[in-house]
């Protein structure tokens, strides 16, 4: 065999390595999408996030309000500790996006996330695409 065959066959095994990688890396989908969230005045800043199926999300409330915020996602098993976000407090939600989904996540005052009959009235849209 020579040289420059021996060179051309660790060329393509190199190629076939780096596709092979680069299938696996980008198959996996998954990447970490972190927001930072700002209640206050009966509103969270920003009101609507959007996020890939797949995602991995980390959400940070920051709750500037006298009053505490309920903030769940059913769908995904997500809330914050106790359900809410304390007055003047901050929690952190971190869910696998792993389906297709719009849904509002403000739940004070309500069992249900879709409600809007609560007496704070703010919306959390999140939207997973
Ligand atoms: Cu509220």
């Amino acid at each position: 065999m020579s040289n420059s065959v021996q060179l051309t066959i660790a060329s393509v095994i190199l190629a076939g390595g780096l596709i092979v990688s680069a299938i696996v890396l980008t198959s996996g989908g998954q990447s970490t999408k972190k927001f930072n969230v700002v209640m206050q005045n009966n509103r969270y800043n920003p009101s609507e996030i959007v996020v890939s199926v797949g995602d991995r999300v980390i959400i940070n409330f920051e709750n500037r309000d006298p009053v505490s915020h309920g903030i769940a996602i059913p769908q995904f098993n997500a809330t914050v500790p106790n359900g809410h976000v304390p007055a003047g407090g901050s929690a952190r939600m971190e869910f696998i996006a792993d389906r297709a989904i719009d849904t509002d996540a403000a739940v004070c005052g309500g069992p249900n996330p879709t409600d809007k009959t609560d007496e704070h009235g703010e919306e959390f849209i999140v939207r997973v695409r």
